[in-house]
């Protein structure tokens, strides 16, 4: 299986540590296309050279051979919600993330739409069983 993991970039990198943890659960069953969004070390200036169209057209390359997308919506991020809504337009198995302390009130546009599942959590523990439930 290979799975789209979107969490925020340039819309804040506060939850990166979070991102890796989910990431790294998600390994378990399969590949993550999107490694490097969880990775502490990068910096957001435009990885190995790329350009910001360079950025999109792969991602987007991806996100279209992904079977599944996982996403982190805690962070507001004009990048994941463009993603996940281009997601949904090729019928991808969409699972969102979000922490209710964090933000309790997620965007209707993501929390009110169809064929994507919303769940919220608090800890990895919480997650990891979302998670497993989800791809049971
Ligand atoms: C720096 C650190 C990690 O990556 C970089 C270089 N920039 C990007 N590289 C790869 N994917 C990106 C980059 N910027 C945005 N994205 C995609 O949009 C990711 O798949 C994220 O899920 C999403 C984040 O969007 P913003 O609007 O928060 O940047």
């Amino acid at each position: 299986m290979k799975v789209y993991f979107a969490g925020s970039i340039r819309g804040g990198r506060e939850d990166v540590d979070l991102y890796m943890q989910i990431i790294t659960h998600l390994r378990k069953y399969g590949t993550v296309l999107t490694e490097h969004v969880g990775d502490k070390s990068l910096e957001d200036k435009g990885e190995k050279g790329l350009s910001d169209k360079q950025i999109h057209d792969r991602d987007m390359e991806w996100l279209l051979s992904a079977n599944l997308m996982v996403a982190e919506v805690t962070r507001p991020s004009l990048g994941v919600g463009y993603e996940i809504g281009r997601a949904l337009e090729h019928k991808k198995r969409i699972l969102c993330l979000y922490r209710p302390s964090v933000t309790p009130r997620l965007s209707a546009m993501i929390a009110g739409a169809p064929n994507i599942t919303v769940k919220p959590y608090e800890t990895i523990d919480d997650a990891v069983k979302i998670i497993d439930e989800y791809l049971k």
